[in-house]
């Protein structure tokens, strides 16, 4: 092996000795200036991924909802999915071993997944609007580059944007065109074709909000809008122009906050919507006349696809499994109303998309959202060939119309990743189609009062947990504890875990009303402590 090229680059990449990362939920993720190693390993890393699995491979340089100061780095996969699990295991290796092991470290990955490196290997960088994005982004280049790879840098992207082209490029087109401009034809002309059936509606219901957390997303908003005229009129609110990227805006902030966003002007009944700040993430909102603020969250989403998508398929008779997908943070009410109303199973997941996407690929329509407002829906090949066939020749009229509505919702929807762009069409057309406000969405079922807090310890690994993260198994004793709080409220709940981006443990607790909901919380986080 010849890395003589790959040791003199990283002497302008030195990690800083002593420094260890973890590539965790969300790959690589602190402040900015502990990066630049990081940056042009996993640029070493992505050529490595690209040989073993002879395709191309995305490198994202983001820290989505962190603030400003922080980045951080993930791969994307060939079918535009997270990285797979052993690999993250090479990542966190690469990027802690010291300069003077780098060599032996590498060396051994090439050794242990067996890579030809005469295979060719194309890597696909892209970056958010972070400051620092560009030059990390460049050090990304750098590593791909020492090892002779072919790359294709797509610049200032969304994170579900570069997952898109990653597909594309590994599909030879068939999921579409890898161009940023390829992304925008493909859905806005799968929004065109859902929405052409809908009753006509007025201004007013055509008009949405968004806050684009000043970050890629608003950049990316503003490039699709003429796309999407006349059929949807979108008001951009925080768009980078003056305000600090997720500062006091964004969907992170707005759905724990539980509160709008700094920035944007909220009339009564308006829909509004926020974007996190690589636009994989939506939550949608709105006033009542008493200035109440109401939050539609990933669950209620959730809830709205689901329920359209189950109406066509009992329309077009079709015998194919649905599910849906949610981790522990869903709302109890919405839980419950996927159960009980809609019939549609629902399952539990751990926290972090790469655990709902697996479980969502078990069934032939996999719908998975987090409550944060992540998710996105799976059609498996057979669900898509059937509903293909049907549109062209369907038994009825009315089949083959609602074949092709399934068909244009398998177009956009991003089935990649969460993406915020993406969700955000599949609700527009389908409070269109049904003719829904908002505020008749929201009143599907009535969220739990809940609380999220969260606590710093010493150690955030003394917690480890079981049943998708809804009870705990150690420390001994925390369990019993938590028990013993949720029996004195009524339909209370609560879980604590450690995060798996920040150094805290999260609790959650939701009850019938929000002290409750509140004091638990709170009780619980005096027991972590
Ligand atoms: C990451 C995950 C997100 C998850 C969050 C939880 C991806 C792409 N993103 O942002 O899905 O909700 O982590 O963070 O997987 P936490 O472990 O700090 O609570
Ligand atoms: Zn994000």
């Amino acid at each position: 092996m010849h890395l003589e090229a790959v040791l003199r680059l990283s002497a302008h990449h030195c990690k800083p000795a002593g420094l260890t990362l973890q590539y965790g939920t969300a790959g690589f993720r602190t402040k900015a200036e502990h990066l630049d190693h990081v940056m042009y390993r996993m640029g070493l890393l992505a050529v490595l991924r690209s040989k073993k699995t002879k395709s191309v491979i995305g490198v994202m340089v983001t820290a989505s909802h962190n603030p400003e100061e922080d980045n951080g780095v993930k791969l994307v996969d060939p079918m535009g999915e997270m990285l797979v699990q052993e690999w993250e295991l090479h990542a966190t290796n690469l990027a802690n071993a010291e300069e003077h092991e780098l060599q032996t470290v590498l060396t051994n990955i090439i050794k242990q997944e067996a890579i030809s490196m005469q295979v060719e290997s194309c890597v696909a960088i892209g970056r958010d609007t972070r400051p620092s994005s560009e030059n990390l982004s460049l050090a990304v280049l750098d590593g791909v580059i020492a090892l002779e790879s072919k790359y294709q840098d797509y610049g200032l992207v969304t994170t579900p944007q570069l997952h898109y082209v990653v597909c594309c490029r590994n599909t030879d087109g068939r999921y579409g065109e890898p161009t940023v401009e390829g992304y925008y034809q493909k859905l806005s002309q799968a929004f065109k074709d859902l929405v052409e059936q809908s009753p006509d509606c007025g201004a007013e219901q055509r008009c949405l909000s968004i806050d684009g957390a000043n970050g890629i997303g608003a950049l990316k908003v503003k490039e699709m809008e003429e796309h999407l005229q006349p059929i949807l009129l979108l008001q951009l609110f925080n768009d980078g122009s003056k305000g600090k990227l997720n500062h006091a805006c964004g969907a992170d902030y707005v759905k724990v906050q539980q509160k709008p966003p700094e920035g944007i002007d909220m009339k009564p009944g308006e829909r509004c919507c926020s974007f996190d700040g690589d636009a994989d993430r939506i939550v949608y909102y709105y006033k009542d006349c008493d200035d109440r603020f109401h939050l539609l969250d990933g669950d209620k989403i959730a809830t709205l696809i689901s329920t359209f998508i189950k109406g066509l398929l009992v329309k077009v008779d079709l015998k194919l499994n649905m599910g849906v997908v949610q981790t522990a943070y869903a709302n109890g009410s919405s839980t419950r109303y996927l159960e009980n109303i809609m019939k549609v199973p629902v399952y539990c997941a751990k926290t972090g998309v790469k655990h709902l996407h697996h479980k969502a690929q078990e069934f032939d329509i996999g719908v998975y959202f987090e409550a944060n407002g992540h998710g996105t829906v799976l059609f498996s090949k057979t669900a898509e060939e059937q509903i293909r066939q049907l549109t062209n020749m369907g038994a009825s009229e009315e089949i083959r119309k609602a074949a092709q509505m399934l068909e244009n919702v398998i177009n956009l929807i991003n089935q990649t990743v969460g993406d915020a762009i993406s969700d955000m069409l599949v609700i527009e057309a389908i409070l269109f189609l049904k003719n829904l406000t908002v505020q008749k969405w929201d009143e599907m079922y009535t969220d739990l009062p809940n609380r999220q807090l969260k606590v710093t310890v010493s150690d955030r690994k003394v917690i480890d947990t079981t049943d998708a993260e809804r009870r705990t198994v150690k420390p001994p004793g925390l369990q019993e504890k938590i028990d013993e709080l949720v029996k004195s409220y009524n339909l209370a709940r609560s879980f604590v875990r450690p995060s798996g981006t920040e150094d805290v443990v999260r609790v959650y607790a939701e009850a019938d009303t929000q002290e409750n909901a509140d004091a638990l919380a709170h009780a619980v986080s005096l027991a972590v402590y």
